[in-house]
């Protein structure tokens, strides 16, 4: 019974998902799904797209929280129209709240959306909200073991940021042991050691990128 219950509510995530790829489609608007431990730096990262990225697209961001408004607060502040989703205690967010959110921003003048999901290595990975791609970060503080451990968020993204590269020489991290394991369970999986505190590796991920925003929004 409890089984016939998920697929159900996954199905119908899965109707709305495919309700947004039409609305994006038609606006010509990327949307990319950021996820990662709280603290693995997605609210950094998308910062520093923002600040990349900002002359050649018109970002809006949707940031997702179980409570609060902290990083919406430091989007605003960079002048990006921003939306806190408030899941009240929901770990993951689902299409809906996306399909909600949309009309609430100018959907004709951007380009691209990005969505910081609930910090969660586990369920956000299991629902689809209308995203073009996937971008999944894991930092070097949290262990070179987390690929093996949390398969499904590593084998479902498009782009892995190895995040805070700078702090390699105080943790015991491997990175081609989280190579190995992620391309284990995602052979095409983009993997982009960077960090966010000093830029590095900032150019080979932000090429990628822009090559896969344009591909929604300039075919
Ligand atoms: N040393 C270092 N710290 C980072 C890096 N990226 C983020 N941080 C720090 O990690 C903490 C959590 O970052 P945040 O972006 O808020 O993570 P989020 O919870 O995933 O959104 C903050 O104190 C950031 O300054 C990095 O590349 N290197
Ligand atoms: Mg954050
Ligand atoms: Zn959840």
């Amino acid at each position: 019974m409890e089984i016939k219950v998920v697929k159900q509510i996954l199905a119908w995530n899965e109707d709305v998902s495919d309700k947004i790829h039409l609305v994006t489609s038609e606006k010509r608007i990327a949307i990319v799904n950021v996820m990662g431990s709280p603290g693995a730096g997605k609210t950094s990262l998308i910062k520093n797209i923002i600040d990349n990225l900002r002359g050649d697209y018109s970002i809006g961001v949707i940031e997702g929280d179980i409570a609060g408004m902290i990083d919406a607060e430091t989007i605003d502040k960079m002048g990006i129209p921003v939306v806190q989703l408030q899941t009240d205690g929901a770990c993951h967010i689902e299409a809906m709240a996306i399909e909600n959110i949309l009309g609430r921003f100018d959907l004709d003048k951007l380009d691209v959306i990005f969505v910081e999901n609930i910090g969660n290595l586990v369920c956000p990975a299991e629902f689809n909200i209308g995203e073009d791609f996937r971008v999944s970060i894991l930092s070097v503080p949290e262990g070179d073991d987390k690929v093996a451990k949390y398969p499904l968020m590593f084998a479902t993204t498009d782009a892995l940021i190895i995040n805070k590269a700078d702090m390699l020489p105080f943790f015991d991290f491997d990175v081609e042991r989280v190579k190995k394991d992620t391309y284990d369970v995602n052979p095409g999986a983009n993997i982009f050691p960077v960090s966010s505190r000093n830029g590095d590796g900032f150019p080979e991920f932000l090429d990628w990128l822009r090559n896969r925003i344009n591909e929604k929004i300039k075919s």
